[in-house]
């Protein structure tokens, strides 16, 4: 993929019966993510999105991290090779060290209370400077659910109620800074490892667990490798609609102000899609032998917060930030 432009066009040319010659360049959105074809945002995206923007520009989904590797994206997107991504806080932050606010365990307390905080106007000078410095436009922000700490052991053998329990624990979390201190927030041994191998990591016990809202723990199968989650809701998560500022540039306000909306369309429904099988999961997990149950969450939030107060990423948070954060509504 490095070999490709900023923006691909398709030409095609059209010879009518009456010899003129047509020429229809439509730029072609190249999304890549992790995330499989039937992930709840995988789908909305290609349902909502990808329409929506269908007369002016082609969305063309690569998934799986088949097309860029995870973690890669905004770097592709800088570079000019692709032109959209869904990002995390966590990918951010290893550019912009205040973004690691937004991954911080038990900061996030809701679906909604992800969307009050994206569109309060706290989030315009983060927004502008992922804009300047990574040419990177945040559209709108995607609901991926609340993290629980889902693992091979059966409670019998181990029974996480606290961060104690976690102790010595090889959880895989995604391999960034931030994600690693989240994991080693929770009391875990956290593991550094791909999405896309996480299944075999489990199924060969490389890994003792890994962290996922219950949705990604069903669309990927993790169910068929594991034992147990503890619902720790340890962090709500998200992903903003990244869209590459230099093909922005070049569209209408006409269609910046489509593709906007398809943006913040797509994460409506995807965020209902979401929410929706959060609370039917359970229940099927558990049909599935799966034990799921709740731990001492006060005891999970306390040690978590107790972790971030003082550490290198609350240093880096802009003066106010959290407080302006707690106070918004769920
Ligand atoms: C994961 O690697 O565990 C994670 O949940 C991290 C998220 O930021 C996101 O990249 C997600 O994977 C993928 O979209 C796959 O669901």
């Amino acid at each position: 993929f490095l070999m490709a432009s900023a923006i691909t066009f398709t030409a095609l040319a059209v010879s009518s019966p009456l010899s003129s010659v047509v020429a229809q360049d439509k730029p072609v959105i190249r999304m890549s993510t992790p995330a499989s074809e039937t992930d709840q945002r995988s789908v909305a995206l290609s349902t909502v999105f990808g329409p929506a923007i269908s007369e002016f520009a082609t969305y063309q989904p690569h998934y799986n991290a088949s097309l860029v590797p995870q973690g890669s994206e905004l770097e592709a997107i800088a570079a000019g090779d692709l032109e959209m991504s869904i990002t995390s806080a966590q990918e951010l932050a290893n550019f912009l060290p205040e973004f690691s606010i937004f991954a911080t365990g038990y900061v996030h307390r809701s679906a909604q209370h992800q969307v009050n905080v994206f569109n309060d106007p706290m989030m315009d000078p983060l927004k502008a400077k992922v804009e300047s410095e990574l040419g990177v436009k945040l559209l709108a922000v995607m609901y991926l659910g609340k993290r629980h700490v889902n693992l091979r052991f059966p409670r019998s053998e181990k029974n996480v109620m606290t961060p104690a329990d976690l102790a010595g624990v090889n959880l895989r979390m995604p391999g960034s800074d931030a994600w690693q201190f989240l994991g080693r927030a929770i009391g875990a041994n956290p593991t550094p490892m791909a999405f896309t191998e996480i299944y075999t990591g489990l199924q060969t016990g490389s890994v003792d667990g890994q962290d996922n809202p219950l949705p990604t723990v069903v669309d990927a199968k993790f169910y068929e490798v594991t034992k147990q989650v503890s619902l720790t809701a340890h962090l709500v998560d998200l992903n903003y609609v990244a869209f590459s500022k230099a093909v922005w540039d070049k569209l209408s306000p006409e269609q910046q102000a489509a593709v906007q909306k398809a943006a913040e369309d797509a994460a409506q429904s995807g965020r209902e899609g979401q929410l929706k099988k959060e609370d039917e999961l359970v229940a099927f997990l558990t049909e599935q032998g799966l034990e799921v149950y709740e731990p001492d969450l006060n005891a999970f939030r306390t040690h978590v917060q107790a972790q971030y107060v003082g550490s290198e990423f609350a240093k880096a948070w802009p003066e106010g930030l959290l407080d302006k954060i707690n106070a918004l509504a769920d």
